[in-house]
């Protein structure tokens, strides 16, 4: 009933009377204000006038399900989705949907995390009402090892959306991380669960700064916000629309096939690393090499001192700048 009754005071222009939103959804008066009530709580403002009606005043930054239902219509991806006032992660929970059996395209959204995961059990740092802290999970009919490119496309998504709706400049952290002004701003975890020939089912993990003002200590002078950068608060339902919309198209064109031809391109325009010097950090060695970019399969190119190719896959290794984060 509140999807209804958002998406009617949404597109109304004016008031939309009691009247009018009972007879649509069958219910007393009663039921529609205690609805009305609901939301307001959850932050819509929303004015009620004698002989008027309801009226909608401004689209609060809510992160509810009846808002997302609303924005996600029609997609596959996002749908079922599932919100959170807190949880410990939206990929521990994504797992265990998935593990149940949840369809493609379900998606856990989590206004804070109380165990935010990284990658190689680092914490994620996921407080209340300024970030997006979702999971989605994707069932692909493909081989566990190709797996790992549905991080890059993730990332090129993320990167686009958050150029549509913020016109920011996102750039990529080969293979994970999304960078602005050198900083990180999106994490992006991937989970699998496989067997030899098969995939049971991808859980993708996105973290995005959206409205922080300022970072723990630890990660304050590598870390940023979307508001931070542009002086500008933007509205999360946004965000994770767009995301979803671009990663439908991503996820289409890496699905066709199995490789990210139709796309590379466009991820070497966005990487960061490009043309840098790294360092490539494996379990026994360490070394340096310049970045070349990526080639279809998502492999990270390194050009050794001595003049010899390396084809990185990404899981295996960390890749850092020499200069910083970056
Ligand atoms: C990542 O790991 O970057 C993946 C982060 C994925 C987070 C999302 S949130 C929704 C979903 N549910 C989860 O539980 N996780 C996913 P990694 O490359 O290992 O980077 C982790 C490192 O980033 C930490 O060790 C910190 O240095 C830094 N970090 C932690 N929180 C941060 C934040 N909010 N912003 C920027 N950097 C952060």
């Amino acid at each position: 009933m509140k999807t209804e009754i958002i998406r009617k005071l949404k597109e109304t222009d004016g008031y939309v009377s009691g009247q009018q939103l009972c007879e649509l959804l069958g219910v007393s008066r009663t039921a529609v204000w205690k609805v009305i009530r609901q939301l307001r709580d959850e932050g819509y403002q929303i004015e009620a006038v004698r002989n008027r009606g309801y009226r909608l005043l401004e689209v609060a930054d809510v992160l509810t399900e009846a808002e997302c239902r609303n924005r996600l219509a029609g997609r596959w991806l996002g749908n079922p989705v599932y919100c959170f006032d807190e949880i410990d992660s939206t990929n521990t929970r994504a797992k265990l949907l998935a593990e149940k059996g949840a369809p493609e395209g379900t998606l856990v959204i989590a206004e804070s995390q109380t165990a935010g995961k990284g990658r190689r059990g680092r914490s994620w740092a996921s407080p209340p009402g300024e970030g997006l802290w979702f999971s989605f999970v994707l069932r692909p009919q493909i081989r566990p090892s190709v797996a790992p490119m549905i991080t890059l496309a993730a990332a090129l998504a993320v990167a686009a959306s958050i150029e549509d709706v913020c016109g920011l400049p996102a750039r990529i952290k080969w293979p994970n991380d999304i960078v602005i002004s050198g900083r990180k701003l999106v994490g992006i975890l991937t989970e699998l669960s496989a067997e030899t020939l098969e995939v049971h089912y991808v859980v993708v993990g996105i973290g995005i700064n959206v409205n922080m003002t300022e970072f723990p200590e630890e990660i304050r002078r590598t870390a940023t916000s979307l508001y931070l950068e542009s002086g500008k608060r933007f509205k999360r339902c946004d965000i994770v629309a767009a995301v979803m919309k671009r990663m439908e198209e991503y996820y289409a064109a890496y699905m066709n096939t199995c490789s990210l031809a139709a796309m590379k391109d466009e991820y070497m325009g966005r990487l960061a690393n490009l043309n840098r010097e790294v360092a490539v950090i494996t379990l026994r060695e360490e070394w340096r090499g310049l970045c070349e970019g990526i080639d279809e399969y998502g492999r990270l190119l390194v050009r050794r001192k001595d003049g010899s190719l390396e084809k990185i896959v990404s899981g295996e290794v960390s890749v850092r700048g020499i200069y910083g984060y970056v």
